[in-house]
């Protein structure tokens, strides 16, 4: 993908004085393009960066992400202590002073520092990797606890209302533009058969908070030595929300490798469960309203429910959300979804009694 791109002449209007060593495709994210870049300096003293560019069809307003994200990295950094081991990045100005720089083919790109000597996983039920990982994500939420929300723009609307993405599914399914309607007929109505659950969380009088929206396990950067957590990153989707779904996403990417073709390997496990709810809770009790944490294995199901609806969603739409790798992706995708949806609909009374005993 870096061919498609003249990467030097992006990365020199940004303000950052020294030499482009490299700069390499990076990370397997669904959404942007994302580069590692290696810049030496007079000094000769190499510092890394990220280079990303925005995905425009997802965020149709690029310049508020980075509004929100200068935003609340900068509330973050205020509320780090001197031995604090958690931190954040540091956006980098172009040299006319924006945050981002739009090119000639109004691509939008930004850059930033990037956090080294970290691990990332994109799935794994070690304890103390699902620990410190919820530990990480707690405290985002703890830090931000005290945000003004109304200094917060929605920039994916609906992003995660199921009500709205079961109906993106119903008119894909009904349009059928791509002819796989019928392929999928027992994967829509196993969504249909949850119609009447996609609305709980609006009758819940939950508060809406800074969330993420986005915490699959390998947006959490982990110490490489001690796993301790360092960084939330991605935070293109930080938007206000609810604390149940910040959860759940976590939950629901500990427990299954998306996409997995073996869907046997994809089982709830009470102990990674248990590891997870333990750190987060540690972090966030203080914060959190008894109404909260009641919904929290609600949350689980219904954001792995919307997760794969919008994967089939994509498929019957031929694949314009996501990126893909082969043309059956988004759908082995849905079906790996499928599979944690029933699982974690299996286990909400284990779940509840789990977080109750961390309160
Ligand atoms: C997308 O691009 P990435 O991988 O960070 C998606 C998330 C999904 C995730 C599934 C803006 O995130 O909602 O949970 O894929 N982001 C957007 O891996 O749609
Ligand atoms: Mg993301």
């Amino acid at each position: 993908m870096s061919l498609k791109f003249d990467l030097k002449n992006i990365i020199s209007h940004f303000d950052i004085e020294g030499e482009l060593l490299f700069a390499t495709p990076f990370g397997d994210g669904h959404i942007n393009d994302t580069f590692l870049v290696e810049i030496k300096d007079k000094k000769n003293e190499v510092t890394k960066y990220t280079l990303q560019r925005i995905n425009t069809y997802v965020f149709k307003e690029p310049d508020k992400v980075m509004e929100n994200i200068l935003a609340i990295t900068s509330h973050i950094k205020d509320k780090l202590s001197e031995d604090d081991f958690f931190t954040t990045y540091t956006v980098m100005k172009s040299k006319s002073g924006t945050p981002y720089y739009i090119d000639e083919n109004n691509n939008f790109w930004r850059m930033q520092t990037f956090i080294d000597h970290v691990i990332v996983y994109d799935h794994s039920q070690d304890e103390k990797v699902v620990y410190n990982a919820a530990k990480g994500f707690g405290k985002f939420a703890y830090y931000l606890s005290d945000f003004d929300l109304a200094n917060l723009h929605d920039t994916i609307p609906n992003f995660h209302n199921f009500k709205v993405k079961y109906q993106d599914l119903v008119n894909a399914f009904e349009q059928d533009s791509k002819c796989r309607a019928k392929e999928v007929k027992e994967q829509f109505s196993f969504y249909r058969s949850f119609e009447t659950e996609f609305g709980i969380l609006e009758q819940c009088h939950l508060p809406k908070r800074v969330t993420h929206n986005d915490t699959k396990l390998n947006n959490i950067l982990l110490d490489e030595k001690t796993n301790l957590p360092v960084a939330v990153i991605d935070l293109d989707t930080v938007m206000p929300g609810l604390i149940a779904t910040d959860f759940g996403d976590s939950i629901r990417s500990i427990s299954g490798k998306e996409g997995c073709k073996s869907l046997s390997q994809i089982q709830f496990s009470p102990t990674s469960f248990e590891h997870y709810a333990k750190g987060y809770l540690e972090q966030t009790r203080e914060i959190l309203t008894k109404e909260e944490v009641d919904v929290l294995p609600l949350g689980v199901k219904l954001i792995s429910l919307s997760l794969g609806m919008r994967f089939l969603t994509d498929y019957l739409n031929g694949d314009v959300y996501f990126k893909t790798d082969y043309p059956q992706h988004n759908l082995d995708r849905a079906l790996s979804q499928i599979k944690l949806a029933q699982e974690f609909d299996k286990n909400q009374s284990t779940m509840s009694k789990i977080v109750h005993q961390y309160i």
